[in-house]
């Protein structure tokens, strides 16, 4: 899964125009590198972000799903919505995927009505709080928990078992503890259902190696790849095609077991 980010352009003249077209000209990039899902997002939730309006995120969105639909590629949406998924399926999206595990009020039933995908994550706290003070018992047993109880929500709601994919949300409330503890447990979740991880260029990383953002394109290959090798689905990178490339190799050159 490539990650595309839709943001206003700097320009206030055209600039909703140019920052979907250049998200839709990412979006390709990706595509030819290798992706097998875009993950278009238009409201971040990095840690302190701060909420952006139903309005606002539709104008980024919706432009990018128009522009893809017909690209050939699966589209996820990245978003906590309801009336950005009903939107978002209408014009042609294939999954959402949500970082509150459809428990705002009328997100069950925008996926239930739909044959789409979804993506329930777990997350303490909001963004803008999370990473504030992060804080489990046993938080292995704890975010299992949750993700089986948002599974079984889900298909009480009438989305289908197979339609659906959980992911233990790194870095959103969690402390570089609590991230390793889930990671080394990755296979604990896909007990619960195929298992969704999104490990690129997170802070989690910078805290293990030292390095920034810009540097992280190396432990975020290497994380993608543990992650694959302790039974992940589907990794949401930035480096596609690099990502691409270490699961080319180890599929070549791995263990068959
Ligand atoms: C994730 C996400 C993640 C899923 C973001 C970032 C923050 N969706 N959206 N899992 N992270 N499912 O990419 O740094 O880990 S936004």
């Amino acid at each position: 899964m490539g990650i595309v980010n839709v943001t206003p352009d700097s320009f206030s003249d055209g600039g909703r125009y140019l920052g979907a077209q250049a998200a839709i000209e990412h979006a390709f990039g990706l595509k030819e590198a290798g992706a097998d899902i875009l993950d278009i997002g238009g409201e971040s939730t990095r840690p302190g972000a701060r909420p952006v309006s139903v309005g606002e995120e539709m104008d980024r969105v919706l432009p990018v799903i128009e522009g893809l639909r017909d690209a050939g590629v699966a589209l996820s949406v990245d978003s906590m919505k309801p009336a950005i998924m009903h939107a978002a399926l209408a014009a042609g999206a294939d999954m959402i995927n949500d970082v509150n595990a459809l428990r705002a009020e009328g997100a069950l039933e925008a996926v239930a009505d739909t044959a789409a995908g979804v993506c329930l994550m777990h997350m303490q706290g909001e963004p803008h709080t999370m990473q504030a003070r992060p804080h489990y018992g046993d938080v292995v047993a704890e975010v299992a928990d949750f993700l089986a109880d948002r599974v079984e929500a889900a298909v009480a709601a009438g989305i289908d078992r197979q339609r659906i994919l959980v992911d233990p949300g790194f870095g959103f409330g969690k402390d570089l503890g609590h991230n390793l503890a889930l990671f080394k447990r990755l296979r604990r979740f896909a007990d619960i259902a195929p298992v969704l991880v999104g490990v690129s260029r997170k802070s989690m990383l910078g805290a293990l190696t030292g390095r920034d953002t810009s540097e992280r394109l190396i432990p975020s290959v290497t994380a993608a790849l543990l992650a694959l090798q302790r039974g992940a689905a589907v990794v949401r990178v930035h480096d596609v095609r690099e990502t691409v490339d270490a699961i080319t190799i180890w599929q070549s050159m791995g263990e068959k077991d």
